[in-house]
């Protein structure tokens, strides 16, 4: 990274004036007058958003050596904008319609160069204002099963996998997630974030062997499971969407690493967002059948997973050993039991950890909050302590079910 300077908006002009002149991207007229503007993307990294006159735009993301939202004290590798460029093209060739698409990366400096996806709604802004979104289900099931079952060993002879799991070796990343996901909920850590009334739940979460005893396993085979190519943050804040429209960014954790861990993210930030509009949405009968949509959204995406795994498997299977439904089923067996676990951390992470969620932390109204954040706390011990007796995604509903009534 010998030639690596972090960029000002006139550098990032500066630049796609330049990649323009050698035609490395098309988006803009070799004499267009360009705007750049930061706005940065949350936590890490700094991006741009390039425009000309005529409303053509794109977004030039960098990555900063160290964590944003910490400062130089927290020092991350730059690799990562390389990882994530790649685990773009990767996905994007797997699930063209559900990635956003890379227009250039320049792996010294730590920058990729996207589509800007300006025109859609980031998920989490849209389902804070109890925004629906009928699609939103069947695509992020269709992302999530071809990016996984094409880079499982289903599909990539073992040597390929080997290859592409060395491709995306993320230590700086994954060790974010190991920490802030399965070891700081469940310590005494000063980068945990939590009201003093929630003190005496989070010192019976910190008591709570079952529930330590469940963390550990997360966590062991978070780090020793290269299932599939992971996007790794699949939060409601990587996602963009409209009525049509539904989007993956930033991948920058992914890494080869348990199949239920990016299904189970997803589902738990639709279980923060129905948590919080108990303290958003007044009225009864709005507030129901808003959350009624976000569960069916959360069934439906496991459904039509689990459809289009079983489907692919028995098409596409390459390795003699997998072909058979019996062991295709058994294995998303342990897919649907690792993603309640993770899902249930999830849940977990966002109300003590580091990083929370507007989801609940934008609840005006204290009390209101505090309610919210009691309900994701016991919601995720619970998921977190049945994950592994569930025998079928039925029960996981029912459970689901019984835990939110
Ligand atoms: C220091 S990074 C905090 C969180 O933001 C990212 O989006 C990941 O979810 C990470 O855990
Ligand atoms: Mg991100």
């Amino acid at each position: 990274m010998a030639n690596y300077i972090a960029f000002t908006a006139e550098h990032a002009i500066d630049y796609i004036k330049e990649i323009i002149k050698k035609e490395l991207i098309t988006v803009f007229a070799d004499n267009a007058e360009l705007n750049a503007y930061e706005f940065g993307d949350g936590n890490l990294n700094l991006v741009f958003r390039i425009a000309d006159q005529d409303g053509n735009s794109v977004i030039l993301k960098q990555a900063l050596p160290y964590a944003r939202c910490v400062g130089e004290s927290w020092p991350l590798s730059l690799d990562r904008a390389r990882i994530e460029a790649e685990v773009l093209i990767n996905h994007g060739q797997l699930c063209p319609e559900h990635t956003v698409t890379v227009l250039h990366h320049n792996a010294d400096l730590a920058l990729t160069v996207l589509e800007d996806l300006g025109h859609l709604q980031i998920l989490r802004g849209a389902q804070i204002n109890a925004e629906q979104f009928p699609k939103l289900a069947s695509h992020v099931a269709l992302y999530l099963s071809y990016t996984s079952f094409y880079n499982s060993d289903f599909y990539l002879s073992a040597e390929e996998k080997k290859t592409k799991v060395s491709q995306f070796i993320n230590p700086d990343l994954c060790k974010i997630t190991e920490d802030l996901f399965f070891t700081d909920p469940y310590i005494e850590h000063e980068r945990n974030n939590f009201p003093t009334e929630l003190k005496s739940h989070v010192e019976s979460i910190r008591n709570n062997q079952a529930l330590k005893l469940a963390a550990a396993k997360l966590k062991a085979k978070f780090l020793s499971s290269p299932q599939t190519l992971l996007h790794g943050d699949i939060h409601s804040g990587s996602i963009f969407v409209d009525a049509n429209t539904t989007k993956m960014i930033d991948p920058e954790f992914g890494f080869f690493g348990p199949i239920g861990f990016d299904i189970g993210s997803f589902m738990g930030n639709l279980l923060l967002n129905y948590c919080a509009q108990n303290g958003r949405i007044t009225e009864l009968a709005k507030r129901r059948q808003y959350q009624t949509h976000l569960l069916t959204c959360l069934q439906d995406c496991y459904n039509q997973f689990e459809q289009h795994w079983l489907r692919l498997a028995s098409s596409e299977t390459t390795d003699i050993s997998f072909a058979s439904n019996a062991f295709t089923k058994d294995y998303l067996h342990d897919v649907l039991r690792d993603a309640i676990g993770y899902c249930g951390a999830e849940l977990i992470r966002r109300t003590i950890g580091l990083a929370h969620v507007a989801d609940i932390d934008g609840i005006e109204d204290e009390q209101a909050r505090l309610a919210v954040q009691q309900q994701t706390l016991v919601l995720g011990e619970q998921l977190m302590l049945n994950a592994t007796s569930c025998t079928s995604k039925d029960e996981f509903y029912s459970l689901l079910v019984s835990l939110l009534n």
